[in-house]
């Protein structure tokens, strides 16, 4: 069957499978079908920007700006409530527990007394309030399984990616979420035109057609997930834009809920818009400035949603009754 360029059959028919696909996938159904088991609830958690390579052997590509913090925060709090989480991101954006110690901070907090072969390192003591909730929580995650790591580089892998979770996740029915705060690129360059070797400068300035990006979200909404709770995100630098276009999307792909966002914005107020209404959180400046997370009450508003969306009694058994870790 020829499929028509520009759709989303397309893309996957043009696009070859990452070379991790067959791993990612094996351990995506696993994980699926171990929490499907325990009749546990999965969110599938994308977060990060993709790139869009401009050469086969790709020095140079298009990015954008997300640092994944929205996805890492929110897998964080997914997990409070009991959800098992798919943790899809861009490969060293931020990551949940790791995303508190950035940069320094984590050399900050420790001491070293050197005494040869009996060097110790010891955090330091106004540190390990800092450290011992979050390494608890990373401890209780990991022993539990409750949490699988899959990266993605360009928008390709991510596509290919996003529908093997699809492929695992549908069996979960309504036990399933989907938030999808990745910022995926809208545009790129198809295969056949991506030159194989780095381009030359003594060639002249080089002339990029970016092409649009297949819309996702219409075959995950219709085909691949049509019971699942299914959240996606929308980010505008134009606050006139914003809602109409997040009430556009819900009415187009007829999905659960749009988060709203602005790109200057994004860290201290979101819109929830469902068909039935729209929700702002705001965090106060003292809130921003005592390191509050937004994607606490996000995380708890969506949860409560779903939670009525599918009746309470989605979560049979607690999290910590489900099997080891898988390996990383
Ligand atoms: C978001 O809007 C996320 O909230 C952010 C989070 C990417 C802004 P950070 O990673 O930022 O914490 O730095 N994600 C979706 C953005 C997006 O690309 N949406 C597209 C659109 O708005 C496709 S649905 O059209």
């Amino acid at each position: 069957m020829m499929e028509e360029e520009g759709s989303w059959e397309h893309f996957f028919a043009v696009h070859l499978p990452p070379t991790d696909f067959e791993d990612n996938r094996s351990l995506l159904k696993e994980f699926c079908e171990r929490h499907d088991r325990h009749g546990h609830k999965i969110v599938l958690v994308t977060s990060g920007g993709t790139t869009v390579p401009l050469e086969h052997n790709t020095v140079r590509f298009v990015d954008n700006f997300s640092a994944g913090k929205r996805g890492a925060a929110s897998a964080e709090y997914f997990l409070e409530h009991g959800y098992a989480v798919i943790f899809m991101h861009r490969q060293k954006s931020l990551e949940p527990f790791t995303r508190h110690f950035t940069g320094q901070k984590l050399l900050d907090m420790l001491d070293i007394q050197e005494r040869g072969p009996n060097t110790t390192i010891t955090v330091k003591p106004d540190s390990v309030d800092v450290l011992a909730p979050v390494l608890l929580r990373y401890k209780a995650a990991h022993s539990a399984g409750a949490i699988l790591h899959v990266a993605f580089t360009t928008v390709s892998e991510y596509f290919w990616l996003l529908r093997a979770a699809c492929e695992s996740l549908s069996a979960l029915g309504p036990r399933a979420v989907l938030y999808l705060a990745a910022a995926v690129s809208d545009f790129y360059v198809p295969k056949d035109r991506v030159p194989t070797h780095k381009m030359q400068s003594g060639s002249g300035a080089p002339v990029i057609q970016l092409h649009l990006v297949p819309k996702m979200l219409a075959p995950l909404v219709n085909l691949w997930m049509p019971s699942a709770y299914v959240v996606s995100f929308k980010l505008e630098t134009d606050e006139n834009l914003l809602i109409p276009k997040a009430r556009a999307a819900l009415d187009k792909y007829k999905h659960k809920m749009v988060v709203a966002n602005m790109l200057q914005t994004r860290h201290h107020r979101v819109v929830l818009v469902t068909p039935e209404s729209s929700q702002e959180i705001l965090l106060t400046r003292e809130e921003v400035h005592a390191g509050a997370d937004i994607e606490s009450p996000l995380v708890a508003s969506i949860v409560q949603l779903h939670a009525a969306s599918c009746g309470s009694d989605v979560t049979r058994a607690p999290l910590a009754d489900c099997g080891p870790a898988p390996p990383r």
